[in-house]
This record gives structure tokens, C-alpha cells and sequence, in this order.
């Protein structure tokens, strides 16, 4: 089975004016669909091709180079349309509760991971992540993940920031600071309480 290209559960132009209708038309039709037909491209004719994405992911290791840029890509940008919304929504009694414990509260939580985003050199990702129990946040360059067996900070993500340019340049230009903070008001609490429980 190959892998698709899911439609999203809102319109593109649900997350305005955080995230402009046109960057995402072709963040998602362009450049999430080039990661899926390059990695069906890459593992066509092997074992791979009968595993969830996850399982690529956790076991990246063994691949080429190709399945790690491209299947990361997949697996990235699924999670992230997931954990966007243009509805409000709250973090779950039992994840705030674990933001106050495990990062020092919600505001502390906004600034490491605005800065974990902001100075990840070039292009990669901000995460929120699941360690031992724990929250963390941390980040990866290009298109790798916590889940990846390779990851400096191996960890089960719940929430992840794109910050590779084409993610926020047609709408901010250089300004990725202002782009990081935008993306506050447009996350799913709702699926990030679903993925925190989840990842216990
Ligand atoms: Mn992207």
C-alpha cells in the first residue's frame, strides 16, 4: 500500500490570518505531496512498504537517506495539520497539569519552544514531546523527528512547529520569530491531549 496524501479536516484558509490560505495550499499540495511520491519512489519493491510510517520512522537507521528526508517529511506534516485548528480549543486538565510540572507553566513552555524554533539554523522543526513520562522540548534539523532512532532527543512528539521557510515566507518573510508566535493561536489542544495520553 502507498502511502496518500490525506485531505485536511479544515480549509485552507481556516488558520488565516496566522497562517495565509496560500502557503498552505502549497505547503500541503505541493511540497507534503513531494515527500509521499519521493517516498513511495524510495521503498517500492521492499519490505517497507508493508509498515506504518511510525515504524519507518522508529527504525530509520536501517534506511537509505532518501526514505529518512522523505518518510520524516510525511510523518512531520501529518502530525502538524493534525495539531492546527482555527477553532479555540484548551490543553486537557491532565496535560496543563503536566506543563506546569514538567516545563514551569504555559508561558514557559511558549518561550523554550519559540526558542528551540528560532534558533534551529536553517531548516527543521520545533517539538513538544513525551520522554520517559515526561514533557520535553527540543528540536531537529530538515525533515528529522524525535521518533527517528538516529534523534539526538529520542521522545514520542505531540505537538511540532515547521520552521523550513517555505512554511512562512509568502506571509512573513525573514520574520520567523513573528511566524512562531502566530502559531499559538491556532494549535488543536484538543489532538495534542489525545496524543499526550497516547504517548503515556
Ligand atoms: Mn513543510
Amino acid at each position: 500500500m502507498a502511502f496518500e496524501l490525506a485531505k485536511l479536516p479544515y480549509a485552507y484558509s481556516a488558520l488565516e490570518p496566522h497562517i495565509d490560505a496560500r502557503t498552505m495550499e502549497i505547503h500541503h499540495t505541493k511540497h507534503h505531496q513531494a515527500y509521499i511520491t519521493n517516498l513511495n519512489n524510495a521503498i517500492a519493491g521492499t519490505d517497507a512498504e508493508k509498515l506504518s510510517i511510525e515504524e519507518i520512522c522508529k527504525n530509520i537507521s536501517k534506511y537509505p537517506v532518501a526514505v529518512r528526508n522523505n518518510g520524516g517529511g510525511h510523518y512531520n506534516h501529518s502530525l502538524f495539520w493534525s495539531i492546527l485548528s482555527g477553532s479555540p480549543s484548551s490543553p486537557s486538565e491532565k496535560l496543563l497539569q503536566a506543563i506546569n510540572t514538567d516545563l514551569g507553566g504555559m508561558e514557559k513552555l511558549k518561550e523554550e519552544f519559540n526558542k528551540a524554533a528560532a534558533t534551529r539554523f536553517g531548516s527543521g522543526w520545533a517539538w513538544l514531546c513525551v520522554q520517559d513520562g515526561k514533557l520535553k522540548i527540543c528540536s531537529t534539523p530538515n525533515q528529522d523527528n524525535p521518533l527517528m532512532d538516529i534523534a539526538e532527543c529520542k521522545a514520542t512528539p505531540i505537538l511540532g512547529l515547521d520552521v523550513w521557510e517555505h512554511a512562512y515566507y509568502l506571509h512573513y518573510q525573514n520574520r520567523r520569530p513573528d511566524y512562531c508566535a502566530a502559531f499559538w493561536n491556532i494549535i488543536n489542544w484538543t489532538e495534542v491531549s489525545r496524543r499526550y495520553e497516547s504517548a503515556l
